[in-house]
């Protein structure tokens, strides 16, 4: 079976509209989410105008300020500073990855946590990994939500995590943790990785690597989530971190790229632009 995440992400984002919709008798104004992208990198621009077109979907306001990527580090703080302090704007968002010249960590501290869409604010990660309430990464909280949708149990599953990024790797090792499975986390240096990840019955994928994952790396029946979103360097189309054909006969559900996990993604930065507007306007 193949979980469409563009279906399941159509479905949500009508449901949210209907909120949204409430919104301005109720509050005034609609949710306002800021993207700043910085530089032209082609699946950045694909992946903002997404963001763009889904918020227009759900109702929420959106801007999205572009910037060369000559930009400097002081320059966007200002930006972020600026935003932080705009009571109209409720979700702050910077498109990763940034020129190497900015540092990356700086800029995700530097938006106000009550604004972080993204959930990678240093307190909103101390927050997930102490079960405190916070907002949760945009990836991993799709992922999770793919899998109850398709009926997954996660509890006692044996889940096995390919990269351990701040964005997707560690937080949905943790999600999955809190959902009572039993979590592997693996990266470019564990030994028999195929061996390892023959053991998932749950397989989340997220290393960046075309194709990485082979037939015979997965077990008959295993749950594969594919985060990747890669360019087939034979074909130059959109292909995941694993190797669909053969893995689709083999797994009892699959995610596809595109049309999985991406759409996810974005579906749950709307719901995290929405939580943020609600704790500010019922404060
Ligand atoms: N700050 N940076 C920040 N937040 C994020 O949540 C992201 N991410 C990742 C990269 N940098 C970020 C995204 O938005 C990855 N990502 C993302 C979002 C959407 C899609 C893929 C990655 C997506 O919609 N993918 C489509 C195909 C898009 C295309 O045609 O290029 C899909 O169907 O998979």
């Amino acid at each position: 079976m193949i979980i469409s995440g563009k279906d399941l992400s159509a479905r949500l984002k009508a449901e949210m509209a209907v909120e949204v919709a409430s919104f301005p008798e109720k509050y005034g104004r609609v949710p306002h989410l800021v993207v700043i992208l910085v530089g032209e990198d082609p699946g950045s621009v694909s992946y903002v105008k997404g963001k763009a077109k889904a918020s227009e979907a759900v109702g929420i306001r959106n801007t999205t300020i572009r910037k060369p990527d000559t930009i400097s580090e002081e320059e966007l703080l200002g930006i972020i500073d600026e935003l932080n302090r705009d009571d109209e704007v409720d979700g702050i968002l910077v498109q990763l990855p940034l020129p190497r010249h900015i540092n990356e960590d700086r800029i995700i501290a530097a938006i106000r946590k009550e604004k972080d869409v993204d959930g990678f604010h240093p307190m909103n990660v101390a927050s997930l990994w102490m079960k405190q309430p916070c907002t949760l990464p945009c990836t991993p909280k799709g992922i999770i939500r793919m899998l109850c949708e398709a009926g997954v149990v996660l509890e006692g599953s044996n889940a096995v995590v390919v990269g351990r990024s701040n964005i997707v790797g560690l937080p949905v090792a943790k999600l999955l943790l809190d959902a009572n499975a039993t979590v592997t986390v693996t990266h470019s240096r564990t030994k028999n990785l195929g061996e390892v990840t023959h053991r998932a019955d749950i397989l989340v994928v997220a290393i960046g690597r075309p194709k990485f994952i082979k037939e015979d790396m997965v077990r008959e029946g295993a749950v594969v989530i594919d985060v990747g979103v890669n360019r087939d360097p034979e074909t130059g189309k959109l292909c995941g971190d694993v190797d669909f054909e053969p893995i689709e006969k083999k797994a009892s559900i699959i995610t596809p790229v595109p049309g999985g996990v991406g759409p996810m993604t974005i579906c749950c930065l709307m719901e995290n632009t929405i939580e943020c507007f609600l704790r500010k306007m019922e404060k």
